[in-house]
């Protein structure tokens, strides 16, 4: 064995990565992802247990985002970058040890390395198999995941100006849990859940932010084909670098296209005005091999999905900026205004062809809360007549596997009395199906990202509140959640903390869970997987 991860839903076998990360990554890149988690552990245990204020921490705060955030599935492939980012993690980790007198600290809190080789050396002792007892192990490790999807919303909400010491004190706390072996299964379960509610917070103050800056969501119409002029491909879900080049390549001569999750901008009023943002071009992210390939133009990282590039010629036209990486592949860092300049990736669009046509058309999407409720009453009065019987939230990332059919079929044959409403990548499933629509609501109602999963949540909660129910789960929701990496693991804590009961997961159930940690899931939730299609559509409707 030369690493184990088991993070995200493609992890090998469906229990874990040992000798290359399924998504690329290498034994080298997961192990000082480890490592640098073990940094962040340590941290979190000095600012615990020496009684440190957050609201002091100021840039050590950030970087601990920016370090969960560069662990996430598909973020960040360079060693050298996360090596860089352990050094400057310890140092920090030294300062903060230096104004406190805790004592009895954990290894993580104290250990020292210095080179690549001694850092390896120790990242193969602190890595997710060094908790024996497998249910401890598995509390853990959700926990820890649970948090990576926080950070990395708090990480776009802090690049927007916005900021809630809660959410750095709670993950100072759960780090800092996950190496304290006087936690029992109970203690970590309440934990897990505690993560939810703190993921709940994360996403309100993203929505905050994004809608503070930009404006609400509104009902848009996407253009999915292209024009004749050179052009850049903005992926990952970062709006703040993407006002940035919007603003940098006005007047240019280059179009700006969105990829993956990156299409929700266009719901955004603020990015309207921008006559050279011409649409999204392509799929979700496990697409790109392809996708990118014809696109011809530069490719802008944001976040994650990155895969590896194919070839030498691909790779080249790839940059990454913020928590992501890849050898060889430029990375623009922000100034101290964080401002980044995005100059050679225009100058390189110029002189490179025009993105090649692969489908044309339009989607619709921005049907987040404020456009929801706007349409309440319409909503509602489908609701009573019978005309929309039963709102499938499909929510969630896509992923390669040819098991994810299974959702463009539900999504085909759901009863014509359905709609779905989705956030995330998972929606490239089913978002350009003619499905139809119920008296003019459109059956495939997409409230934006990933992260915008907490308007699904909104508008549950205002359905319950018309509806003058007690309980969110009396309303006629069904959950059939698809996931993919750490930032679904968030959502879905959230949700379990929201008190939304019987969420159903797939395509396959975590590898992390261990079959004791799946039976509290089962007993206590009503977690389930999924089975066939015509299967899962009649046991939904039935329930
Ligand atoms: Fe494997 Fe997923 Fe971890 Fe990559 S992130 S190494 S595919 S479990
Ligand atoms: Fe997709 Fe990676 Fe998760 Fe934000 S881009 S949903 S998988």
């Amino acid at each position: 064995m030369n690493m184990f991860c088991y993070q995200c839903q493609e992890t090998a076998k469906g229990t874990g990565c040992t000798l290359r990360g399924v998504c690329g990554k290498t034994a080298q890149v997961s192990n000082l992802q480890d490592l640098l988690i073990y940094t962040v552990k340590g941290i979190s245990e000095v600012v615990v247990k020496g009684g440190l204020d957050v609201k002091e921490l100021g840039d050590v705060n950030h970087e601990v985002l920016n370090s969960l955030f560069i662990t996430i599935t598909n973020a960040n492939f360079d060693d050298d970058a996360i090596e860089g980012q352990i050094k400057k993690m310890l140092a920090e980790r030294d300062k903060l040890r230096a104004k406190v007198t805790a004592e009895n600290l954990h290894d993580c809190a104290t250990f020292e390395v210095g080179d690549r080789q001694s850092m390896l050396e120790k990242a193969v002792n602190v890595g997710i198999l060094s908790t024996e007892n497998e249910d401890i192990r598995s509390l853990r490790e959700m926990i820890t995941y649970g948090i990576k999807g926080l950070a990395a919303y708090a990480h776009h909400a802090l690049n927007i100006g916005k900021e809630n010491p809660d959410l750095y004190a709670f993950i100072y706390e759960a780090m800092a849990a996950t190496v304290d072996d006087s936690l029992t299964v109970d203690d970590l379960v309440a934990l897990t859940l505690k993560t939810g509610e703190h993921g709940v917070a994360a996403m309100a103050l993203l929505d905050e932010a994004n809608t503070s800056k930009y404006g609400n969501p509104e009902i848009t119409e996407v253009n999915i084909g292209v024009r004749n002029n050179p052009a850049i491909l903005v992926s990952g879900h970062d709006l703040t670098d993407l006002e940035q080049l919007l603003e940098q390549t006005k007047g240019t001569g280059v179009d700006v296209y969105t990829h993956g999750e990156m299409l929700p901008a266009h719901y955004y009023p603020a990015f309207k005005k921008y006559d050279h943002f011409v649409g999204n071009y392509g799929n979700a992210w496990w697409k790109q091999i392809e996708e990118f390939e014809s696109f011809n133009g530069p490719i802008l990282f944001t976040t994650n999905c990155l895969v590896p590039p194919r070839s030498e010629e691909v790779r080249s036209r790839i940059f990454t900026t913020g928590a992501t990486g890849y050898p060889g592949c430029v990375h623009i860092e922000a100034d101290e205004n964080g401002k980044k300049d995005f100059s050679q990736i225009i100058e390189m669009a110029k002189k490179l062809n025009p993105p090649k046509e692969i489908e044309n058309g339009t989607i619709v999407g921005g049907f987040a809360h404020n456009q929801v409720f706007a349409l309440a009453d319409k909503i509602v009065d489908a609701v009573k007549s019978g005309a929309i019987r039963k709102f499938f939230v499909m929510a969630g990332c896509d992923g390669r596997m040819k098991s994810r059919e299974y959702y463009t079929q539900f999504a085909e044959r759901l009863p014509r009395d359905t709609v779905i409403l989705t956030a995330g990548c998972a929606k490239y499933r089913y978002n350009k199906l003619d499905v139809g629509d119920i008296g003019g609501i459109p059956r495939v109602l997409d409230a934006g990202q990933c992260n915008d999963s907490y308007s699904l949540a909104l508008i549950a909660l205002k359905l319950k509140e018309i509806f003058e129910l007690e309980d969110v789960n009396q309303l006629p929701i069904a959950y059939n959640i698809a996931w993919y990496e750490q930032k679904a693991v968030i959502v879905l804590l959230a949700l379990l903390y929201l008190g939304v009961k019987n969420i159903h997961l797939g395509p396959t159930l975590p590898g992390f869970l261990s079959p004791n940690v799946a039976k509290v899931l089962v007993e206590q939730f009503g977690i389930g997987g999924i089975t066939e299609v015509d299967e899962d559509i009649k046991m939904f409707m039935s329930a």
